[in-house]
């Protein structure tokens, strides 16, 4: 994997890129699209492909490695060849679903033992066999195994959390060398950064994190709760440290002014559930606030979704169309809604990148961000 830094925003600490992997290039910042059970929801490949276009998409290990199961993964030739996906993937480790879906779980020093929240059977994972299943799954990149702590979290856990994630690294680093990668294209291993909302530790953590030399580093346990003002408090510690000629990923970051605000510290890719999410239950994101498409006042707007138009979807279909596809629970309005979502993420990190090239991010981006907090 290589990363060509290619502009830096003279106004703040953006950054405009380009990561080039076995599969492609990336431009950054990026977001990912979450396609955690080897599918974005709602969204055929071709879809995906052609309308909101994506250099690099995430899956989870946690999801795969219980279903399909990574033995089935395996006999596919991989992740890419069974989803029909020829561009980047990039999965997380379990690290932060085991502690967010599973049920019970125990955590020790060896791994933590947890239980599948689809049929109640106990599984165990290691950074050893967390490096295994991802070399099976066979992403171009992969995430260290880590443990994310929960919002608010006491200063002496997660001191104690932090150094097991760093002794983890370590593992997972000595083990992922006797693994060779299996479908004859790199996996690059990006290392996570923790230390809850404490600024030493954080400090200590990216110290650590950038101390390994990974080709790319992430920043883990934020997003989780806390106030975002605290969030970019401790990006901005940590991309302090953290090399400026290797990307950085702010994991699970999120509403469209998170992620520009990050940009601004220094933040290259981020991956979120949001835009999916938040669509199949109605909620809109444009360039000027959030939408409700259930909301009665759309019953008979008949504007286009978004006179924008990042993807098509949004001047084929009308807001009273859409509304009246969410009233009457159709597959097609959850489907519309996440086209539009995802096209509008991606315009958003496109144009800022634009914006960094053109010497212009700062003051589009206070812009954008006052506009965007509007609820229409
Ligand atoms: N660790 C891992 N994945 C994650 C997180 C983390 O801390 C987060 C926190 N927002 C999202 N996804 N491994």
């Amino acid at each position: 994997m290589k990363f060509d830094l290619l502009k830096k925003d003279p106004l703040s600490k953006a950054r405009a890129g380009s990561i080039t992997t076995d599969h492609g290039i990336i431009e950054t910042p990026i977001f990912m699209p979450v396609g955690t059970v080897a599918s974005v929801k709602g969204v055929h490949q071709r879809e995906l492909k052609d309308d909101i276009n994506p250099d690099i998409i995430l899956g989870n290990t946690y999801h795969l490695y219980l279903r399909p199961k990574t033995e089935i993964l395996e006999k596919a030739g991989g992740l890419h060849k069974f989803m029909n996906w020829d561009r980047n993937i990039l999965t997380d480790s379990g690290g932060f679903q085991v502690y967010s879906l599973s049920g019970r779980r125990k955590i020790k020093e060896e791994g933590v033992k947890f239980k599948s929240h689809i049929d109640g059977s106990y599984h165990f994972f290691s950074p050893e066999n967390v490096m295994e299943i991802q070399r099976t799954i066979g992403a171009d990149i992969i995430m260290a195994f880590d443990e994310c702590t929960p919002y608010p979290c006491d200063y002496r856990y997660a001191k104690r959390s932090m150094h097991m994630t760093h002794r983890w690294l370590d593992r997972c680093v000595s083990h992922l060398e006797k693994v060779p990668a299996k479908y004859g294209f790199e996996q690059t291993l990006f290392p996570i950064v923790q230390g809850s909302t404490y600024k030493d530790l954080r400090a200590q953590s990216a110290e650590y994190i950038a101390g390994v030399g990974a080709a790319g580093n992430a920043i883990g346990g934020l997003s989780v709760g806390e106030p975002a003002e605290e969030m970019y408090a401790m990006t901005e510690v940590v991309t302090a440290i953290l090399p400026e000629d290797k990307p950085r990923y702010l994991m699970g970051v999120g509403t469209p002014i998170n992620i520009l605000e990050n940009i601004a510290l220094g933040i290259d890719m981020f991956d979120c559930v949001m835009p999916t999410r938040n669509a199949r239950n109605g909620m809109l994101f444009t360039a000027n606030g959030t939408i409700n498409i259930k909301n009665k006042k759309w019953e008979d707007d008949f504007s286009p979704i978004d006179e924008m138009g990042h993807t098509w979807v949004d001047l084929d279909y009308s807001k009273a169309y859409l509304r009246h596809l969410f009233v009457a629970d159709e597959y097609l309005g959850k489907q519309i809604a996440t086209i539009h979502n995802l096209g509008f993420y991606m315009w958003l990190v496109r144009e800022a990148r634009t914006q960094i090239l053109a010497g212009t991010f700062y003051a589009w981006k206070e812009k954008m961000v006052k506009q965007m907090a509007t609820r229409l």
